[in-house]
This record gives C-alpha cells, structure tokens and sequence, in this order.
C-alpha cells in the first residue's frame, strides 16, 4: 500500500493547524484539525489513553471522501490531536473509510474495524454518480500508525443474509464478550427501504461469521439506522441506533434524523435481543451517531457527533472548520431510562464557584457573577401555578441570545437559537415534554464557546445545541411571566 496520500494529508492536515488559533476553537470539545468532521469513531482506551477517531475530511467545510481523523486524551476532557489515521485509498475503501470502531487484541495492537466504500464500476448510475459498495474492513496499528489489513474486506455482501442491501452496510460497532468471542453488529438496509442491524461474530477479530438480525425499523423507527451500538449497563441491554427519516410522534420523536435507544432482554446463547422500549436519545437539535465504550474503571461513556445532518450544508461565514463532538457522557440505566451524564471529570475543571438560593425571578433578572461562555450551572426551577413561563436567556447581549424555556401548563422546554448568530433559515428551535420530578425541573446547563449541553431532571432526558454567536455576547438572565422560584449552582471552567 502506496503511504503517499497519508503523508500528502497528514502534512496538509499540520500546515492548516496553524489557520486556527486555540481562541476559535471550543476549549473542551473535540473539533477536527482542519476541515469537515461527523460521526466518532474507534472510541476506545488503549495504551492508557483514550483513543478518539472521526469521520473527516480535511481539505474543506463539507463532507467529502472520508478519512479518520485521530486525537487521545488523558481524561476525556482536554485532548490532544494525532496524525490523521486513514485516507481513502485502496479499491475497497476509495471512495471513502466510513465509520467504524476500535478495540485492544490481546497482543497489544489496536484494531479499527470501519466501513470500507469503494467504487464498483465506472459507468455512472441514472443519478450521474459512480455505484459503490460497503464491506467492513480492518486496520491494526500502534496508537499512532495503522496498516489496512492485507485480507480486507473481512465481511462483505456476501454475508449480508437475503433481504439486505450490499450497498447500504455500514458503521460495524466491535466489542468482546464475556464468551471470549468478539462481536460486531452493523447496520443494513432492506429490500423495502427499512433497516435492520445484523450480529457478526468472531474468535480472532479477523474472521467474522453472520449470527443474526438483532433488531429492525419495522417501518416504524425511520428507515436506514446508521451507526449502532449495542451495550449491557446496570443490568440491561440497549441497541443504540440514529435512523434516517423518521416519523415524528407527538415531541417524543422528532421528525428526520434522529437518535433513539431500544432497550430489551439479549440471550447470550441464542443472541436474541428481545425490545420493550424505545426512547430517544437527545431531544436538542445537534446530536447523532453517538459511539460508546467502557472505561477502565467500568463506566459506560458515550460520545456523539454535535451536529444536526440537515444543517450541515449551512457553514456560517468565517468558520474555519466545521463540525465538534459532544462532552462524553456517562450512561446508567434507571426506571426504565437511560441517564446521562457529564464524566465525572469535568468536575477538575471548575473553577469560580457562585450559589444562589430559592431566588424569586420575575422581570429579567441578572445574577451576579452568573454569567459566561464556559460553564457548568445547575437551575433548579420550582413548578408552581405562580408563573407562566421561565426563561432563561444565554450567550446574550443586545443582539444576541439563546433561549431555554419551560411552560409549567404544557410542561414543554422549548430551545431557541434563532438569535445565536447563525443566519441561515435552518431548524434552530425544539420543544422537548419534560415533566417536573420531585415538583422541580433540574438543568444542568454545560456551555463551552460554541455549545449548550442541557442534562435535564439528573441526565434523564438531554438537549444539545451548537452556537455560532460571539463570545462577548456572554450574559446570562433569567426571566418568568408571574413569579418562579429558582436556585442556582454556577461554576466557570478553566482550562
Ligand atoms: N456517516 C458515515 C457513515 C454513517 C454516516 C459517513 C452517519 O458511515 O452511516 O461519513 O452520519
């Protein structure tokens, strides 16, 4: 394998890092070097780092050709960036590395397991474009360098059972069980235009047979699930999957690409994964493709792309890359839920320290020392009949601000950034049902430069959105029509 466009990327890829100061990017989000990012990949902890790849496209604001872009760190909080890994470039892969996943072999190599697109023939389709196909392929390399493996691809179409397609089959999530067996499961499209994710299995990671279908869309859950991810915690087996199309359903599920949770019962021996629930992941506006993986101390954390699909064609002016990752995520599962929340490692970053307690809000209210673009505050609202609706207002000055607001009659928390600075007549509101718990609305509100994560009642439900609004805009205020009651924990960030 010719080395030549690695090494013509990784050096395009340092010469554009020098563009982009540390002041334009978040301080604790993971952005690409240069260029276009999506979905995480290859999350996983090898030689006492986290490892995170990404889907990448170094050489402009849009998706193109993928490679996968690579950053460790320590924490999971500050990162530090890598060569990029992988570049299109064999007949399997050239159109692009699609997304995939990582894992340790027992003799100490890494192994990413990726989606392999590679064109299949050069006559053009009646759409104008070349056909291609996606087979799963491999790479093993150091933590810093990655050789494709000489036998790629390892599962192909061939494998897919009837029914499936051979061009939609992507995005193999890897992991080793308990059995000693490793396991993929990855996503496939049907004949009919659904989706379902099919289990492979293996006993060295490098031969894989087909197993089953875990589960399918049904016509139900939108149509291709992209990006799975299958995972036992506290107890409970969850299929995490981003379906494309979906229906919307009341608030609950938002209509078009989406990321919803399928919690069930999974017979290990008979690899039966039987649903009960399904739930979405994040009702904000910027999330998809989350990965996860296992920290050495058990945790289940878990990371998504910030970026909402159908905005992505609208890069705001001046931007000199495009797209960041959430905060990981720590996932338990309680009453039927999955809970998310901030890795606990934030926590070494917080500095200034302001509290506020049982303060009545009604005109627009400014708290002292409650203010900022990198933060982490607690609002805890009272739910009375007293007022009508609680605002609050972040990121703001005169021109600009972003909103929260919860409507205790409708028991509704509306997100709008419509005045964030991002001037494209895209999707910038969301209205999320949140019911109070224990007589209170809990947000824990974590914003960085260029984002708002909202963990809402203890990480029950989430809301994540990206902003593109100037950092002096950095006021926060608090407002309700009647009277509300609120208490506040602010922290400032340092890094
Ligand atoms: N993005 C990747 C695919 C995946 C999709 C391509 C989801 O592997 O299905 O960049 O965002």
């Amino acid at each position: 394998m010719s080395k030549e466009k690695l090494k013509k990327a990784r050096e395009f890829e340092q010469e554009q890092l020098k563009r982009i100061s540390p002041e334009e990017r978040p301080c604790y989000h993971v952005t690409g070097g240069s260029g276009w990012i999506n979905d995480p990949n290859g999350f996983s902890f090898y030689k006492d780092e986290y490892h995170l790849f990404y889907q990448y496209h170094p050489y402009s604001n849009e998706w193109g050709p993928m490679h996968w872009g690579h950053v460790t760190s320590k924490d999971l909080i500050t990162w530090e960036r890598l060569p990029l890994a992988m570049v299109p470039e064999e007949s399997y892969d050239n159109f692009g590395c699609f997304s995939g996943s990582g894992i340790e072999l027992p003799d100490g190599r890494h192994l990413l397991m990726y989606t392999g697109v590679g064109y299949v023939s050069d006559i053009p389709m009646a759409n104008g474009e070349l056909p291609t196909h996606q087979t799963q392929c491999l790479a093993v390399g150091d933590g810093t360098d990655y050789e494709k493996y000489e036998k790629n691809p390892v599962i192909t179409g061939e494998d897919v059972p009837a029914g499936g397609s051979k061009v939609d089959f992507r995005d193999p999530k890897i992991w080793k069980d308990e059995d000693g067996f490793y396991y993929a499961v990855v996503a496939n499209m049907t004949d009919d235009g659904n989706s379902r994710i099919l289990l492979f299995k293996s006993t060295d990671a490098f031969q894989w047979q087909y197993v089953c279908v875990l589960d399918h869309s049904d016509e139900k859950l939108g149509k291709m699930w992209e990006c799975p991810d299958f995972y036992e915690v506290d107890g409970k087996h969850v299929l995490v999957v981003s379906p494309m199309a979906m229906m919307p359903e009341g608030l609950k599920f938002h209509v078009g690409h989406s990321v919803i949770y399928l919690t069930g019962t999974y017979d290990k021996k008979t690899h039966q994964f039987i649903r009960e629930d399904v739930q979405p992941l994040d009702s904000g506006i910027d999330f998809y493709a989350p990965q996860s993986m296992q920290t050495p101390d058990g945790r289940r954390v878990m990371i998504a792309w910030m970026q909402a699909w159908p905005n992505s064609k609208f890069v705001p002016d001046g931007v000199k890359y495009f797209g960041q990752m959430t905060l990981p995520r720590e996932i338990n599962y309680r009453n039927g839920k999955l809970i998310q929340q901030p890795v606990r490692e934030i926590e070494n970053y917080r500095g200034e320290y302001v509290h506020y307690e049982n303060v009545e809000i009604s005109d627009e209210t400014v708290l002292n020392g409650v203010d900022g673009r990198v933060l982490d505050m607690t609002v805890k609202l009272k739910v009375t009949d007293a007022f009508k609706k609680f605002t609050i207002k972040l990121a703001a000055d005169e021109t600009y601000d972003s909103t929260i607001t919860y409507d205790p009659v409708r028991e509704v928390l509306s997100l709008d950034r419509s005045r964030s600075g991002y001037m494209y007549d895209i999707l910038h509101t969301r209205d999320i049902q949140v019911k109070p718990a224990g007589g209170e609305v809990t947000l824990r509100i974590l914003m960085d430069r260029f984002s708002v994560e909202i963990f809402i009642n203890d990480g029950s439900q989430t809301a994540t959105m990206v902003l593109f609004t100037p950092q002096e805009a950095d006021n926060i205020s608090f407002a309700a029509d009647g009277k509300a009651q609120i208490s506040v924990d602010k922290y400032a960030l340092t890094f």
